[in-house]
């Protein structure tokens, strides 16, 4: 009965209950020992042995019913078995960061007309962040309110000085200009969208640590007609039909004349029809040219600088800089 009991008992419960009608205090094996009383004398030790074996016999029932109990509530634990080679149920994928998206973007647009993606390292030296831009030693971006310098002491293996200047955290993405044009003869149509750093006290609009795109574009005979052309063809394309570029005169050291660069666009809700900022640029000056061996008398060109994190946030109407860098999913997810 003990025996045949077993396959049917799936919860703990069931077996408690169980062996209690069996060993229990009114339990039938209990019943029999209580019996023994009535067994005549000379019967008893022939009994007793016949009851000690169905004993036994009874604990080894119940040790297999608690084993399988145990095997029952392992595999409900490790549920149904599975098959490692099916792709997963809820893959939850990463996606693009919002800059990321946004600087994406930027280059296929500029790579349509012929532009080719440069790049440069983070940490560089004065002399082609300021020197080779015709930045004067006095001149305020050059101070320490402003600039990042590292360690007199700093090692940078992939990056070489020139005598005494210190390796500073490029605070501009122009120094792409330099290298590009010291590595490689004009024709030129590059841009050069990365990672730079200011002294900047962060606030709803500014961060000390933000991305630029730099554009550099040398041929014979560029004007200022050329630089508004390509300059009107990537607002409309990141911004749509009708947006349009003014250019503001400004001053830079390396750009001769030099603007700052304002869109409008009518398609942007409570933005829309006013002039926003995105960067500066301008034609390069003949010292650039000087500065790199180019020969000023025969190659022109311009260079633009925008900054990526303003025109993420002009798309997308975010009214903070800082959320691109507090990594909370609930704005991330936005981008999806
Ligand atoms: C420059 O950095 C020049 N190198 C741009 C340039 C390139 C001019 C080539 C001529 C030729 P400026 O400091 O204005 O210029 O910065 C350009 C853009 O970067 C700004 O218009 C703004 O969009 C962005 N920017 C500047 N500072 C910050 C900041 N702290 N946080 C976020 N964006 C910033």
């Amino acid at each position: 009965e003990v025996e045949n009991a077993i396959p049917g008992i799936v919860k703990r419960s069931d077996f408690e209950a169980f062996k209690a009608t069996i060993s229990g205090p009114k339990g039938k094996l209990t019943d029999i020992l209580k019996g023994m009383k009535n067994v005549p004398k000379e019967d008893r030790p022939a009994m007793g042995k016949l009851i000690n074996e169905y004993k036994t016999q009874i604990e080894a029932f119940y040790t297999q019913a608690l084993e399988n109990l145990d095997a029952l509530e392992l595999a409900a634990l490790i549920g149904p078995p599975i098959d490692p080679s099916l792709p997963s149920p809820d893959p939850a994928p990463g996606l693009l960061h919002p800059l990321t998206q946004t600087r994406r973007r930027m280059d296929d647009v500029f790579r349509k007309i012929g532009f080719t993606v440069a790049e440069g390292p983070e940490v560089e030296t004065e002399w082609f962040c300021f020197d080779a831009l015709n930045t004067p030693e006095d001149h305020p971006a050059r101070d320490e309110q402003d600039t990042l310098f590292m360690p007199e002491d700093a090692k940078m293996g992939n990056v070489s000085k020139r005598g005494e200047e210190r390796y500073i955290l490029r605070s501009h993405t122009s120094t792409v200009q330099i290298r590009t044009m010291l590595a490689e003869k004009p024709p030129l149509r590059i841009i050069s969208p990365g990672r730079v750093f200011r002294r900047d006290t962060s606030d709803a609009t500014h961060s000390a640590n933000f991305h630029q795109c730099e554009g550099l574009y040398i041929d014979r005979e560029v004007t200022i007609k050329d630089l508004k052309a390509v300059l009107d063809y990537f607002v409309a394309e990141i911004f749509g039909k009708g947006s349009k570029v003014r250019l503001r005169p400004s001053f830079f050291p390396f750009t001769e004349p030099s603007f700052e660069l304002d869109m409008m666009t009518p398609n942007l809700g409570k933005l829309s029809n006013q002039w926003i900022e995105l960067g500066g640029c301008g034609m390069v000056d003949p010292k650039v040219f000087d500065a790199v061996g180019i020969n000023s008398g025969k190659w022109t060109g311009f260079a633009f600088g925008m900054g990526v994190e303003r025109i993420a946030m002009i798309l997308h109407g975010i009214d903070d800089i800082r959320h691109f860098y507090n990594n909370d999913l609930r704005f991330l997810r936005q981008f999806a």
